[in-house]
């Protein structure tokens, strides 16, 4: 078997760049280790930044996300109970949208069944061949039977427990790290959201978030110790420690039901460089990772997806690999601004077990600053809706 470009990973990354470049004429065979049903199965993100939504519309599949998608022009803070807004709209003229990762990845799989790109699903055994040579190849397990797939570029878009940055050699891999010493108990509920924006509260009990995906569909987020374990969390146990880190007047409104997922994820801030080694190039969680306090995570993917095609591109139209050698250090240059931003918001607005007085008040002084400074909020909205591609 044989394509131009061999995709591993079905997530958004993969699927996202599969459908991009088959709408540019470049062949594609996406590569995924799990079933369709256990990839929807996942919750994850949810706010898109302005540059996701345009490049989602630009794929042919931003057609339900623009009917069911909900735009978002400012977001709240609060810290022990006082709270404010950020308008992203006065302060940077942008926007976010908020439409769950679940349903842009369905709608990506939708447009690529329309197109009748090549996708295997349950593609177990992959292993990269030739990496840094001019043919390389992948050997895949696939409905019971070994295959063969040779190609000319490989996309590693496998997330962080992926394969495809372990084939790169370690000698020649620098990796970045800071383990946050808190994860974040995440659960959705068929209730009413208690906000209309995303309210991101510090207290000294610990952070919470109020998100939502639609007007009977709420996600919420209550930081925990690394220790804890989702089956020490009962629903009730939820509601009440969520409901104590709220602003007073929000939590008197909080409507609260039955779980219908619930997780842990565990934060980390991660890079590793360069996101290319011959043939092979790494999109998303497979080359980072950001806390998700600044929702950046499945929107930087989204940006190495859009300069790893560009660089394609160029180079089936025109046989310049000029794209394809500046695409590292291309994406690492936005990688590093929202891993920034990222670790900011995240150190701004948790509890560290580990923080005196003069980090309280480090905390304290950061978010007065965006109260009061517009070069502050400014900053912040310009981070938050995403800096251009
Ligand atoms: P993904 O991990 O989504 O996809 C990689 C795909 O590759 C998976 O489907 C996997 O099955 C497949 N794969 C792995 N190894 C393979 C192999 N050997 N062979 C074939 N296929 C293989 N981001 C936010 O912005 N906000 C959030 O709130 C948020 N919450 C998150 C919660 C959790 C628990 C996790 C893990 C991540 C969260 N993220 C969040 C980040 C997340 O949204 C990622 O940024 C996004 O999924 C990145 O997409 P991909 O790069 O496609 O990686
Ligand atoms: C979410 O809705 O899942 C969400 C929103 C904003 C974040 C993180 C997660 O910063």
């Amino acid at each position: 078997m044989r394509t131009q470009v061999a995709i591993i990973g079905g997530g958004p990354s993969g699927l996202l760049l599969s459908q991009l470049l088959n709408r540019a004429g470049i062949a594609t065979v996406v590569l995924e280790r799990r079933s369709r049903d256990y990839v929807l199965s996942r919750i994850r993100a949810g706010i898109l930044e302005t540059g996701t939504v345009d490049l989602l519309r630009e794929a042919g599949a931003g057609a339900r996300m623009d009917v069911e998608g909900i735009p978002h022009d400012g977001c709240l803070l609060a810290d022990n109970g006082e709270m404010f807004r950020i308008d992203f709209d006065a302060a940077c003229g942008r926007k976010v949208m908020v439409y769950g990762q679940t349903e842009v990845t369905q709608d990506l799989y939708d447009a690529q069944d329309a197109i009748g790109a090549t996708i295997f699903n349950e593609a177990t055994d992959v292993a990269l061949h030739d990496v840094d040579s001019d043919a390389p190849h992948v050997t895949f397990r696939h409905g019971g039977a070994d295959h063969r797939l040779d190609c000319d570029v490989i996309a590693g878009c496998d997330g962080f427990h992926g394969i495809s940055r372990q084939s790169i050699p370690a000698a020649l891999r620098q990796e970045f790290e800071r383990i946050y010493p808190f994860g974040w108990l995440g659960i959705l509920s068929r209730t009413p959201p208690v906000t209309d924006e995303l309210i991101y509260a510090r207290s000294d009990r610990g952070f919470a978030l109020a998100s939502l995906r639609n007007p009977m569909l709420s996600r919420y987020y209550v930081q925990v110790p690394l220790t804890d374990r989702v089956e020490d969390w009962s629903d009730e146990a939820f509601w009440t420690e969520f409901r104590a880190r709220l602003p007073a007047e929000v939590a008197a409104r909080l409507v609260t039901g039955p779980s219908i997922e619930k997780s842990i994820a565990p934060l980390r801030s991660f890079v590793s460089e360069p996101m290319r080694w011959g043939r092979l190039f790494l999109c998303g969680d497979a080359a980072h990772i950001v806390p998700p306090t600044g929702a950046k995570g499945l929107n930087l993917a989204v940006s190495d997806v859009h300069y790893l095609c560009e660089a394609l591109i160029q180079r089936y139209r025109t046989g310049s690999e000029a794209g394809l050698d500046g695409y590292s250090a291309r994406a690492l240059a936005r990688v590093w601004q929202a891993m920034r931003f990222s670790w900011s918001m995240t150190t701004m607005m948790h509890s560290f077990p580990e923080h005196g007085g003069f980090d309280r008040r480090m905390q304290q002084t950061e978010l007065a600053l965006l109260q009061r400074s517009e070069a502050a909020r400014r900053l912040m909205a310009e981070n938050y809706t995403g800096m251009p591609f």
